[in-house]
């Protein structure tokens, strides 16, 4: 049997964090992720779709999407390819939900909670009336959205005549990236291996990983990124199940809006905001490559010593460089992070001076660290604080920088950037 595994949709994802912009292309990339899923279940020819949850979230389904998801299953409705969609902690199946009033084609199972639906999977000729069961697939869905119990213990034990297939959103107890979303419907791996089933087609975490091989344990990952948590490349897995053998997995890329990081630490051969940018575009095209077809969004962090510490310590200069990367890299949308940075010399090779330097260096550490007194010092006289709580560590905030300028104004070679 073969299928095509999906999960994590979340179309008309709100995705907040980003500008409006942003948002509408994100909004537009999980639809059209959606219909390309579509378009390789009608190329691939597949005998089934498999959806593990989480398709929206909640009831944020626009009127439009809505239409747009059920015109995309009515295209697989009429080339008789079955759907089954069971439902996640996002998308519950209680009664009263979008997940269950969406008036879906008839080719569409919701498995909407912990009762284990059986589908059988028919293929063969329709014309000569010659059909045969290629598989079964089970499926359990999300009743409410926090459902705190083992889903996985109420599907019954396969009989093992034709390939077995098991899906639901769940958590797999220590499953890689699983510390990252919350306990929902937790299960165990163990037992998931030991069912008799050939396949469980997980959703959940949004990260792509294998938890088992043979039988198959997979989780797709999300269909379209949404934030940077979620970098590389998104799609669904094409499987294909033969009873008794190691399933074959290929993971085929949907998405087309793809998040990726890059980190700088070490900048400081670069002597010009021009020769800077150079150097973050290579690491840029080491990590995107060259790829066409594929828009970006990055996070970009910068640290580390260079001599255009003081630059980048700015707004200004931060705000040019950011505008710069984004027309040079043609990303749709940038994070610009400046970590710390500092000239090459370093203040520790100073600090123990007995001079007014390695005095001032001394203090200004102090203060940075908390060892040094601020009394005498009035909240009220600061400009830019808000919360007088907050006296020591403004000021520590405010002398970030401040070891590397009194440097760069007291030692020659160091101004330049040695
Ligand atoms: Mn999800």
């Amino acid at each position: 049997m073969r299928f095509l595994h999906a999960a994590d949709v979340h179309l008309d994802s709100p995705c907040s964090s980003r500008s409006e912009t942003v948002r509408q292309k994100l909004r537009d990339a999980s639809r059209l992720a959606f219909r390309r899923l579509v378009d390789l279940a009608l190329a691939e020819r597949v005998d089934a779709l498999l959806i593990a949850g989480d398709l929206f979230d909640d009831e944020r389904l626009s009127f439009q999407t809505e239409r747009f998801l059920l015109e995309q299953i009515h295209r697989l409705d009429a080339e008789f390819i079955p759907v089954v969609y069971a439902t996640g902690n996002h998308d519950p199946g209680r009664a009263g939900l979008r997940s269950l009033e969406l008036s879906w084609p008839d080719n569409v199972t919701v498995a909407r909670d912990k009762t284990a639906v059986r589908i059988k999977i028919e293929g063969g000729s329709r014309e000569s009336g010659s059909r045969e069961v290629l598989g079964v697939v089970t499926a359990a869905g999300h009743e409410t959205a926090a459902e705190t119990g083992d889903l996985s213990t109420g599907f019954p034990t396969p009989e093992g005549r034709v390939p077995e297939i098991a899906v639901l959103h769940t958590q797999v107890v220590d499953s890689p990236g699983s510390a990252a979303h919350q306990r929902y419907a937790p299960s165990q791996l163990e037992a998931l291996r030991g069912s008799g089933h050939d396949y469980w087609a997980l959703g959940h975490v949004h990260k792509r990983s294998v938890l088992c091989e043979h039988p198959g344990i997979h989780y797709p990952g999300s269909l379209q990124g949404r934030t940077h948590g979620e970098r590389g490349p998104k799609g669904c897995l094409l499987v294909d199940v033969h009873p008794g053998t190691k399933p074959d997995v290929e993971f085929k890329k949907l998405a087309p809006i793809q998040w990726e990081d890059v980190e700088i630490r070490d900048p400081s051969e670069a002597t010009t905001l021009d020769a800077l940018i150079e150097t973050i575009a290579e690491g840029w095209h080491a990590v995107a490559g060259s790829e066409t077809g594929t828009e970006w969004i990055g996070r970009i962090r910068v640290s580390g010593a260079t001599p255009l510490w003081r630059e980048l310590s700015g707004d200004d200069d931060q705000d040019h460089l950011r505008e710069e990367l984004v027309y040079r890299l043609g990303l749709l949308d940038l994070t610009l992070e400046i970590g710390s940075v500092h000239p090459q010399v370093q203040a520790d090779e100073h600090r123990a001076r007995e001079d007014v330097l390695g005095e001032t260096l001394r203090l200004v550490s102090d203060v940075r660290t908390g060892d040094a007194s601020l009394t005498g010092l009035s909240p009220e006289q600061l400009i830019g604080l808000d919360d007088p709580e907050r006296l020591h560590e403004y000021v520590a905030e405010l002398l970030d920088t401040g070891e590397a300028e009194v440097l760069s104004r007291m030692l020659k070679d160091t101004a330049e950037g040695r």
